[in-house]
């Protein structure tokens, strides 16, 4: 059963435009001359979601905006619907807003600089969760709270050695990645490669982008097995890839499963779901139930205290047999 940092969860994104989610319209800390324009002291923070992509991200949105009401924040969120371009202007308007503090979830590790220099001079910190920027400015951001991507591939792929470690054939696997440049298509790609490297029998016959979705996930795998005489395993960097492409190898007439073996990340219900009926074979969690830590984080941060610069996420694996017992209770 894998280890979870307890935190609460909470539903859906907004649109790109920026909503205030939670909070009375409480006061903020504008005495403080960093920003902070909600009236009565109450911390204000902008957070700035990479869009409602999955099951994760759905997962995710719910524990940053039902933490930020228990904790008496207000919550001015945006959502991104997975563009670049939308999370910048999304920061600039909390610069204008003069918000306590900024949150964010980077929907690509590249091109933050010019913003976060702009908040940085703003005097408004900044705080990065669940994914990574490729700054090599660490001024411009004051932590990072997420998972290691690069672990998480990297039991996918231990966990792939250990099932073919009998066999001598040759396993022709097909990976479906995350959005192109984001932190955890770069990192589980990375990461799985450096578990079954050295190991011949493994093969990566193909690879492209899923973009995280379901419907991409289905699209990309239909392509594969169309194009591949022999596919063996399914490496998905995310659980909604992986359902998407069980419904393209089941109108394939094969099962997921059996036929093709199904390896993923995430540990979202549905996936847990599809494990208990034998269609994937090994899960790597990836919690989103990240807002108590995020919220405990902005409010040291606001108040000057040090914080680390990396807080990394707990988490563990799942086994058919783990998912089945860990369904129950499951909460997202
Ligand atoms: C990982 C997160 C990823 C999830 C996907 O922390 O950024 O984005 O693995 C989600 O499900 O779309």
């Amino acid at each position: 059963m894998s280890k979870r940092s307890a935190v609460a969860a909470l539903a859906a994104g907004a649109m790109v435009v920026v909503l205030t989610a939670c909070g009375s319209g409480g006061g903020g800390s504008a005495d403080k001359g960093s920003g902070g324009n909600s009236p009565g002291g109450k911390l204000v923070v902008g957070f700035s979601q990479v869009g409602a992509e999955s099951g994760w991200r759905t997962a995710n949105t719910k524990s940053v905006q039902e933490s930020a009401k228990k904790a008496g924040i207000e919550l001015k969120f945006s959502d991104a619907q997975q563009k670049q371009e939308n999370q910048i202007k999304a920061i600039r308007s909390f610069i204008q807003q003069k918000v306590d503090v900024i949150a964010f979830s980077p929907v690509v590790e590249s091109g933050w600089d010019t913003v976060l220099k702009e908040a940085k001079d703003a005097h408004i910190p900044v705080v990065l969760t669940d994914r990574a920027v490729d700054s090599k400015d660490e001024s411009l951001y004051a932590s990072f709270l997420g998972s290691d991507f690069v672990e998480e591939g990297r039991a996918a792929g231990d966990w792939l050695v250990k099932e073919y470690a009998a066999g001598s054939g040759e396993v022709n696997i097909v990976q479906l990645e995350g959005t192109t440049g984001s932190a955890p298509a770069n990192d589980r790609k990375s990461g799985f490669a450096d578990a079954v490297k050295g190991q011949p029998k493994f093969k990566i016959v193909a690879s492209q982008t899923g973009d995280f979705t379901r419907a991409k996930g289905k699209e990309v795998m239909q392509a594969f097995l169309k194009s591949q005489p022999k596919i063996d395993v399914l490496y998905a960097h995310n659980d909604d890839m992986a359902l998407g492409a069980i419904q393209a190898i089941e109108e394939a007439g094969k099962k997921p499963g059996t036929d093709i073996k199904i390896v993923s990340v995430d540990g979202v219900k549905d996936a847990l779901t599809a494990m208990s009926q034998g269609k994937i074979n090994f899960d790597v969690e990836c919690n989103p139930l990240l807002g108590d830590q995020l919220m405990d984080l902005v409010k040291k941060v606001k108040a000057g205290e040090q914080v680390p610069r990396r807080i990394k996420t707990e988490e563990g694996t799942f086994t058919p047999e783990q998912a089945a017992a860990a369904l129950p209770n499951r909460q997202y």
